[in-house]
């Protein structure tokens, strides 16, 4: 209020000053009024500022405060209210930007952090994919695998089944795989020592089909040459992770601790897979040349291991230097550069010259990797002979009437 008045005081003395000087710079040619011609125009300025201030403080304040009291009074309270109340939204809006900008910094920050290993956290995941699929499926065996309520009475517990586990080397791959120490399906390399031999040597495992199989022979790229002597036959060649050929001794070892079955997989160059089985699978001792016993076929491959037209059942390895096959006029393993249990000479030959994209030099030459069953003239792309403890019944032995 006090503010106000004097403001209007100062005013109107300003406004009368200004009169008084500019009548003094431009003098009248009239006679001068006086005192009584100030005091009009004084009146007539104080009439006209009330007239402003009343139009100001309709449009600006009344309006939008209906019911506050009139004159300067409501002016200035109406005023400091609204002031205030924009001081308190402005702070607080304030301390919300603040607040904004605090948590937009720290999510930058850590954005700009995580970036520099997010290809890292991608491999992660891919990786920790192929555990939980490998995890999910060792569940679902189990699952499978769970005996009834009646059933779990009648089996050892876990623990009782380790402490019986014997010491020493497994015999083979499929033991490791019963102690539940290859869990997961793909490839092991595993020290076993099977029956009969005096130390153990490195195997390649693989488990396919629940079963923990042993490699004894593979293919797959040409890097290792198969045209060899009898001595690396029986001792073996190559490569564990590539190619190789595992040793007939071992070979023999295996195959005649338990009843066995071989498994054959293999990969023609148009990428079709097939496979052959044999339920009895064994390989004789080097005093028998490495006579081959095989039985109980079945697959998709065909049957070119006892076959009618080409029978490797109980035929003789035979390498280049040793000749042990049907075929009295000639070298088996010397015309089709490999070795084999070869007759007169084959219906298989997994040991034959690798050939790339499977074209033979000689079109009728039949010196690559043949399963005849498969392709009569042309070589496969990739092989993989496994082993292991047969689970199929031996054949009943022939009955004879002979008369003792
Ligand atoms: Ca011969």
């Amino acid at each position: 209020m006090k503010s106000f008045g004097l403001f209007r005081g100062v005013f109107l003395l300003t406004v009368c000053i200004a009169l008084v000087f500019a009548q003094g710079e431009n003098p009248p040619k009239k006679k001068r009024r006086g005192c009584k011609c100030l005091k009009k125009y004084m009146t007539e300025v104080n009439a006209i500022v009330d007239q402003k201030l009343k139009k100001f403080e309709e449009k600006y304040f009344v309006s939008a405060l209906p019911g506050m009291p009139t004159g300067s009074e409501r002016l200035t309270s109406a005023a400091d209210r609204r002031f205030i109340k924009l001081s308190a939204d402005v702070k607080e809006s304030k301390d919300v930007l603040s607040k904004l900008n605090t948590t937009i910094r720290t999510i930058k920050d850590q954005f700009l952090t995580q970036k520099h290993d997010v290809s890292a956290l991608t491999s992660l995941l891919h990786k920790m994919d192929g555990v939980v699929n490998n995890l999910t499926e060792a569940v679902h065996r189990i699952e499978v695998m769970q005996p009834s309520q009646g059933e779990l009475r009648m089996q050892p517990s876990p623990l009782t089944e380790i402490s019986t586990r014997p010491p020493g080397y497994p015999r083979d791959c499929h033991e490791v795989y019963n102690w539940d120490g290859m869990k997961f399906k793909g490839d092991y390399y595993i020290m076993i020592k099977p029956d009969g031999l005096d130390k153990p040597f490195k195997a390649h495992c693989k488990v396919f089909n629940n079963s923990g199989w042993t490699v004894i022979q593979k293919r797959q790229d040409g890097s290792v040459d198969f045209f060899r002597k009898w001595k690396e036959y029986k001792e073996g060649f190559g490569n564990l992770e590539g190619e190789f050929w595992l040793g007939n001794d071992y070979i023999h070892a295996l195959t005649t601790q338990d009843d066995t079955m071989v498994h054959m997989d293999m990969e023609d160059w148009t990428g079709k897979h097939l496979y052959a089985e044999y339920d009895h699978f064994s390989v004789e001792g080097e005093n028998e040349n490495y006579r081959l016993h095989v039985s109980g076929y079945h697959g998709n491959a065909g049957d070119s291991l006892t076959s009618y037209w080409e029978n490797h059942d109980g035929m003789m390895f035979s390498t280049h230097d040793k000749d042990n096959d049907g075929r009295y006029y000639d070298n088996c393993a010397k015309a089709y550069h490999g070795a084999w249990w070869f007759n007169n000479c084959f219906d298989s030959h997994l040991n034959g010259k690798y050939y790339h994209k499977g074209f033979h030099s000689n079109y009728f030459q039949r010196d690559g990797i043949q399963w005849n069953s498969i392709h009569m003239y042309s070589s496969l792309k990739n092989v993989e002979m496994m082993v292991k403890p047969s689970d199929r019944p031996k054949p009943a032995a022939k009955i004879t009437n002979d008369v003792v």
